[in-house]
């Protein structure tokens, strides 16, 4: 039996975590894991805080605090995020730790070795007002490839791909807005065009069984061409490059981090007390499935460039599979933490429990396409699947054996009739067909599956009408009652890696201590078993709750409609001198003025003559719209538009800080 290794992306120390990360890749990570367990297999979750790279300094000067204090205070938000959650690894690292630091190096050392790093000489964009060199997202640009223009300059958000800032159109300074200038640095490249054909041909044995859409990503992208890519950065935040020339470089954080795989797993065995154990699961090649989830963004690093690491590096096992997840939409938009439009873990979670949270997520998971998170489906599903269906099948049944059997089953072991039979036959599979879907990654089909199970135990509840037999026939009830308790039974354990809490709770009331996933297609009662006092598993949500935040957020997302780089680019604002500039007959409002705009001269109608004389406009510099389609008011053509503060309705005058040149552009 295999080692099944398993990982998710570590979280920036950055922030909290919102619905999107959980859905995303941690809960599906935890339902793999604890399912692997439960089936008796050798599985262990491996993850940590990602505290390097661009994202957290950043982070660090808009709050003015040092990228120390910023990851220390994340990593332990963080981690409580993942306890709300029942998100459980074995182990959560941190990549700013010294062990972290030296595996990283190492690893860098042995692919500069064999080869696979180069050292060039580069131009680096530099921000002449922020005077410094501005390493990947301290660039920000239009992408080069679709166009979507908030791309960063190490990876456009729209279309995923890996980028670098001189790649970006239109690039600025993420910081002050400031049109960067190229200055010369040298930095380190991975020699990614030379690994290409050994990746393309590890990836090519993974069509089978990869998500399409994973493994088309990938494919896709190597047959676009692979380019070498910087791995270094100017920066002081980071690990730095363990070679003598490199003074004041740190590596790339999308090179170190996936190392924090292994030096988590590192942290893991030394906790243990046997410090070689990762050796068991890292180098043994033959016997290790690596299993990684991600998000969709996380794509290009986990099928590309970590592979290709790995493959250059020929010590380590390489992933088994990377079953990357969709977006979560939220009410219909993209999460954007900048924009505060995201429902934060903490805040959900005290709104409700762990398991609630956990399974409308689950129903939510963006698992072959995007989708969309709203207050309402959660509503719905958690009401009408897990209140009314799963808890009622649990509630109904307990309280009936507590009410009229004196709260005692059993024994059972006999199939019996046709409907008995039926329900009993389906226990006996249901390990065996869950665990195929979650094997395969399919976690939204287990649990529907799930839900399927436990509406065919409240269908068969309702043709047995115990109610009624109660009073005829009280072995026949019994009957029943045993057979829906030991479907509550497999339950308990089929339900463990959704909904944690719950497994616990209702085995605590059936007395039950079946635990194992193999146990859990067996019906049979041997001997007459005690139920504990039954209570009632879960409540409905109500719909006031959740309304607080919902509103809320709803306000920054009506504040501002966002429009497209692009759309503004269109725009052509020029700063125009007023040449001459007199009254319109019969119109008390306007003024004629004569512009020059560096190129020529045009004339331009204003609404502002009762605020301003033509006398004093004369010789002063004022931004002008010089594309706007031309219109004819009072027999005069007006070729543009002068803009102007407006306070009130007043118009007030903008004039450039100094004299510029006419036809200076504004942007
Ligand atoms: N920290 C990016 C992210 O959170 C990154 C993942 C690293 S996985 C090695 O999206
Ligand atoms: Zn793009």
């Amino acid at each position: 039996m295999k080692k099944i290794l398993i990982t998710s992306a570590l979280p920036y120390a950055n922030g909290p975590l919102h619905i999107g990360h959980i859905a995303g890749a941690y809960l599906p990570a935890d339902i793999y894991t604890r399912y692997q367990k439960l089936r008796g297999r050798n599985a262990i979750h491996i993850c940590g805080t990602d505290e390097h790279g661009v994202a957290i300094t950043i982070r660090a000067d808009k709050e003015g605090k040092s990228p120390r204090e910023i990851v220390d205070f994340y990593h332990e938000r963080i981690k409580e995020d993942f306890r709300l959650m029942r998100i459980e690894f074995d182990n959560f690292s941190r990549t700013s730790l010294p062990i972290h630091h030296e595996t990283a190096k190492k690893f860098f050392l042995k692919l500069y070795e064999n080869g696979y790093i180069n050292r060039k000489e580069v131009e680096q964009y530099y921000c002449p007002k922020c005077k410094r060199f501005l390493p990947d997202r301290y660039v920000e640009g239009t992408c080069p490839h679709c166009g979507y223009d908030r791309a960063r300059g190490d990876q456009c958000d729209n279309c995923g791909r890996w980028l670098e800032p001189k790649e970006l159109i239109n690039p600025r300074c993420a910081i002050c807005g400031t049109t960067p200038v190229l200055k010369k640095s040298f930095h380190y490249y991975l020699a990614l065009s030379k690994l290409a054909p050994s990746l393309e041909k590890w990836l090519n044995s993974k069509k089978d069984y990869w998500k399409p859409e994973v493994i088309g990503l990938a494919l896709s992208w190597v047959r676009e061409g692979l380019k070498d890519r910087a791995i270094t950065r100017d920066l002081e935040w980071g690990v730095p490059v363990p070679l003598k020339e490199a003074q004041g470089k740190v590596l790339y954080v999308w090179f170190d981090a996936p190392i924090g795989y292994i030096s988590s797993t590192k942290e893991w065995a030394i906790k243990k007390g046997d410090p070689d154990l990762w050796k068991e699961w890292w180098l043994d090649k033959e016997n290790t499935r690596l299993i990684h989830f991600i998000g969709k963004d996380n794509i290009v690093f986990h099928a590309i460039v970590w592979p290709s690491m790995l493959i250059g590096h020929g010590d380590y096992v390489l992933p088994d599979n990377v079953p990357a997840n969709y977006y979560l939409n939220l009410e219909g938009s993209k999460i954007s933490t900048s924009r505060n439009w995201a429902i934060w873990i903490k805040d959900l979670a005290s709104l409700y429990p762990a398991d609630y949270i956990r399974f409308g997520l689950t129903y939510f998971m963006p698992e072959t396409k995007d989708s969309d998170f709203t207050f309402a489906d959660f509503r719905e599903r958690v009401n009408n699947e897990l209140v009314n269906n799963f808890g009622n099948f649990i509630n109904r049944t307990l309280s009936f054996i507590a009410k009229y059997l004196n709260g005692r089953v059993g024994p059972l072991v006999e199939k019996g009739s046709d409907e008995d039979a039926e329900i009993l036959s389906m226990i006996e599979k249901a390990p065996y067909e869950l665990g195929e879907l979650i094997d395969n990654f399919n976690f939204r089909k287990g649990i529907i599956y799930l839900m399927n199970l436990s509406d065919r135990g409240n269908r068969y509840f309702d043709r047995m009408a115990p109610w009624k037999t109660r009073k005829t026939d009280l072995n026949r009830t019994r009957r029943t009652l045993s057979i829906c308790y030991a479907l509550i039974r497999t339950l308990s354990v089929l339900i463990e890696p959704y909904l944690p809490d719950s497994a616990l709770d209702i085995r605590k009331m059936i007395r039950s201590d079946v635990r194992d996933w193999e146990s859990a297609g067996s019906w049979s009662i041997p001997d007459e078993v005690e139920i504990d006092k039954p209570r009632v598993l879960y409540k409905k949500v109500e719909e006031e709750k959740i309304e607080i935040g919902e509103k809320e957020e709803k306000k920054v997302e009506e504040k501002t409609e966002f429009i497209k780089f692009d759309d503004f680019k269109k725009l052509k604002i020029r700063i125009g001198k007023i040449v001459s500039a007199e009254k319109v007959e019969d119109a008390d409002r306007l003024l004629k003025l004569l512009v020059d705009i560096g190129e020529k001269k045009i004339t331009l109608l204003a609404g502002i003559a009762q605020y301003y004389s033509p006398d004093e406009l004369i010789g002063k510099e004022v931004p002008v719209l010089v594309n706007l389609e031309h219109r004819k008011i009072r027999g005069v053509v007006s070729e543009g538009m002068m803009l102007a503060a407006d306070e009130d309705g007043r118009p007030i005058l903008l004039h450039p800080e100094r004299e510029v040149k006419p036809g200076s552009e504004v942007r």
